[in-house]
């Protein structure tokens, strides 16, 4: 297998691209498709103060590295789940990636700082881990980039993860979040703008960045995740694309195309009917925010939950 760029012994093909690259060009070619996506979408002006959503697995660190090596100078912020060896294991290389880089990492943890765990919330609520999870997630990252002044949060969802959700989203023929699934969500009252810079590249080659770079990551996957609903959406997908690769691409960039502002009308009008949340001052429809809300519920729940 050659480069297809130099003609040098190939370490990866990019099967969808009909590819095959030595490890300086699959940097590159990392690189041009995360530059591709910025400028496409219009993701991050030169500005922009930029914060990176850092877990410490595969994606958010080749992001964050992936960025400086686009001259975007951003911090990471690490959010402490509380979910046992598997968060003791990623601060631990978010914390490795920063010190090695001279990265700003700040940190928040769930347990220490608001008083309750995720896999806490799950009992407490008997709701799945998951919706608790990136309900908090959502919350955190934006309120801590708002009260900062970062005007942008980038996340490492990438190309198989924004493909699988867009499939379940079809599947149930869920507009609203039809509608919301984009690469750019803007700025607005009391939002900071949230970006996905990886949106053209797949978990593969995100592994593969890492090895190339000497990136040391999680490897585990969140114990959390076992069985749900993604990760089968996740195989369903790479059975169809092992047959056609491609598909995942097309299937995401032509919703983005063709489809999404067909949905995005309905959507439209959501953030204008906020009002500050009674309780944190996050805006929200409902006068006391889903967080809010989540956090109560744990606090009412039988004792010795909240924390676990
Ligand atoms: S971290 Fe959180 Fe994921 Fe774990 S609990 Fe679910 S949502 S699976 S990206
Ligand atoms: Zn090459
Ligand atoms: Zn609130």
């Amino acid at each position: 297998m050659k480069c297809t760029v130099c003609r040098g012994p190939a370490v990866i093909d990019v099967r969808r691209h009909n590819s095959a690259f030595c490890p300086d060009h699959f940097v590159k070619h990392c690189q041009d498709q995360v530059r591709k996506a910025i400028h496409e979408h219009h993701m991050i002006e030169p500005a922009d103060r930029v914060l990176v959503a850092v877990s410490g697995g595969k994606d958010s660190l080749a992001l964050w590295d992936l960025l400086a090596g686009l001259d975007v100078t951003a911090d990471g912020l690490y959010l402490g789940l509380g979910i046992g060896d598997y968060s003791d294991e990623s601060v631990q290389h978010a914390r490795a990636y920063a010190r090695a880089h001279d990265r700003a990492l700040h940190e928040v943890d769930l347990g220490a700082d608001l008083g309750f765990t995720i896999p806490g919330a799950a009992e407490a609520t008997h709701r799945s881990p998951c919706g608790a999870c990136g309900l908090s997630k959502r919350h955190l990252f934006n309120r801590f980039a708002v009260d900062r002044g970062y005007d942008v949060v980038a996340t490492g969802h990438n190309l198989d993860d924004e493909a699988a959700v867009l499939l379940g989203n079809v599947l149930r023929w869920d507009v609203g979040y039809l509608g919301r699934q984009h690469p750019v969500l803007p700025a607005s009252e009391g939002f900071a703008r949230k970006v996905k810079p990886l949106v053209r590249l797949g978990e593969r080659e995100m592994a593969a960045y890492c090895v190339m770079r000497g990136i040391d990551y999680q490897v585990e996957e969140c114990p959390m995740a076992v069985g749900n609903r993604h990760l089968g959406y996740k195989e369903a997908l790479n059975a169809i694309e092992d047959r056609s690769p491609g598909t995942k691409a097309a299937f995401v960039y032509g919703f983005l195309e063709r489809g999404h502002h067909r949905f995005a009308e309905d959507v439209a009008s959501e953030r204008s009917d906020l009002a500050p949340c009674t309780s944190c001052g996050a805006p929200t429809p409902d006068g006391v925010c889903a967080f809010c809300k989540l956090r109560d519920r744990i606090e009412r729940a039988p004792s010795d939950q909240g924390t676990s």
